[in-house]
């Protein structure tokens, strides 16, 4: 299993809309099983394909607490099948958008069907942060940020302040 580069925003990659898995085969599960290596050890609860430039419909996520033993979920072509009416306002961080945060409002339960590791089909229904996340990483294999839910104001800003991280961190590379 590879730890691997994220990417930060803003990057093309981040924008694309990605493609379906077509089957569920062992390059599939080597990517997934890098996506965990890599979410564990940034440490984030989720992670989608395009965060490492693979532009394919994979996201994993694991929101148990740091107590509780780990809880990874691979979902493949996930789908929200269901949002519930009520909302819930979550104060959300990206590991593209290192450092930033902002509230965001967001359906409070979904539901999503998607392939597991094994490619059989499963249901998930999460409430919490669980629903945040589910809701986050679908809308990074669409090519939609946290930051496209919040004000053109925040947006701005924290866009800015990511130009000026990603010339920094290239700058120290470099030397
Ligand atoms: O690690 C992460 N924490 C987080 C916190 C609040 C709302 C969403 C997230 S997802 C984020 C990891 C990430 O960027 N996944 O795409
Ligand atoms: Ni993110």
């Amino acid at each position: 299993m590879a730890i691997l580069p994220i990417i930060w925003a803003p990057d093309p990659v981040l924008k694309t809309k990605c493609k379906p898995v077509e089957a569920v085969d062992d390059e599939v599960r080597r990517l997934v099983d890098d996506m965990l290596a890599t979410m564990y050890a940034a440490p984030g609860v989720g992670l989608a394909a395009p965060q490492i430039g693979v532009e394919k419909r994979v996201i994993v996520v694991d929101v148990a607490g740091k107590d509780e033993k780990p809880q990874p979920i691979a979902l493949i072509n996930p789908e929200i099948t269901w949002a519930s009416d009520d909302t819930q306002v979550y104060e959300e961080g990206c590991l593209s958008l290192p450092e930033m945060y902002a509230d965001v409002e967001r359906p409070a339960r979904v539901k999503v069907r998607y392939l597991d590791r094994d490619g059989a089909r499963q249901e998930i229904e999460g409430d919490g942060l669980m629903a945040v996340c589910l809701q986050h990483e679908i809308d990074h294999i669409d090519g939609v940020l946290f930051v496209d839910r919040i004000s053109a104001l925040k947006r701005n800003m924290i866009m800015k302040k990511m130009v000026k991280a990603k010339k920094l961190r290239s700058r120290e590379q470099a030397a």
